[in-house]
């Protein structure tokens, strides 16, 4: 389980919550199809309107991929990603900061265990392995600190190639079907497989989907949650926070409508 650390230090130039515009409200936002393209960098309005963002409200992002590639993908040279939001939550929030400092958090291997996790590498290797799909490239398993992620195409596929194998998935159901045979096979690991992506899925232990960064922010006395997410559907990786009944949903379709809606919301009003 997390443990919200006191971090009550705001760095220079950044207001405290209680000073905020709306000071109970906090906006969190799924990275991916919602900040910027997927595995695509932001565009400078999304930064613009982030920074204009946290004069009114806490603003945190929480992503499923690790916190190296939502770095990539909000980059903005010479300031780091976790001192220009107030939380940064990678891997659905078992990598957490707030206010640049490294929160504590818990991992997937503590959770499975050495054994049952070579047990579970040891199968998807065997089952990818007799799997025949148009082209298949390198890194199938990546190793999370709070989840394992499966791709069948591997993780080195070029964007091209990304782009190919989701049109293929879509019609022929690779991943849907991998993961009713894993899901039977671990069943008594109790484990979560969420396809987040376009390559991949990720597995992880039932409630350690999105709702789990929200243990990170509990004690912050928000009073209002909103969420952004593309993927919001059942099944999609933003399902749980986004129905949770601590958060208020808002599915967005494009970067383009989350600067829409925020504006709507946020940015024209305040
Ligand atoms: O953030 C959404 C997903 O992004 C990647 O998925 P894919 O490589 O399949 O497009 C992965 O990092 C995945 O873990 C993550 O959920």
């Amino acid at each position: 389980m997390a443990t919200t650390t006191p971090v009550d230090v705001f760095p220079a130039g950044v207001k405290p919550f209680a000073e905020r515009k709306l000071p109970k409200t906090i906006c969190m936002f799924d990275v991916d199809g919602t900040l910027s393209l997927p595995r695509l960098a932001a565009e400078p309005e999304m930064h613009a309107a982030l920074k204009k963002l946290r004069e009114i409200t806490a603003v945190a992002i929480v992503g499923g991929s690790d916190l190296k590639k939502i770095r990539e993908q909000l980059d903005i040279p010479g300031v780091d990603l976790v001192d220009r939001v107030d939380y940064a939550f990678g891997e659905n929030g078992l990598t957490a900061y707030k206010l640049g400092k490294e929160l504590k958090s818990n991992s997937f291997i503590q959770y499975v265990g050495e054994e049952e996790y070579k047990k579970l590498a040891n199968w998807i290797l065997r089952y990818l392995s007799e799997l025949d799909i148009p082209i298949k490239r390198g890194t199938f398993i990546e190793f999370r600190r709070g989840m394992v992620n499966v791709s069948p195409i591997g993780r080195n596929a070029s964007t091209e190639e990304r782009n190919d194998f989701e049109k293929y998935d879509l019609a022929h159901g690779i991943r849907k079907t991998m993961i009713e045979a894993m899901r039977k096979e671990f069943e008594h690991l109790k484990l979560t497989f969420s396809i987040g992506g376009q390559i991949s899925f990720d597995v992880f232990p039932h409630g350690w989907d999105k709702t789990y960064s929200l243990n990170h922010i509990a004690d912050e006395g928000f009073t209002d949650i909103h969420f952004f997410g593309d993927k919001t559907y059942k099944g999609g990786n933003d399902y749980e926070i986004f129905t949770d009944e601590r958060t208020i949903g808002h599915t967005v379709t494009s970067p383009t409508d989350t600067l829409r809606q925020l504006n709507e919301l946020f940015l024209s009003k305040y």
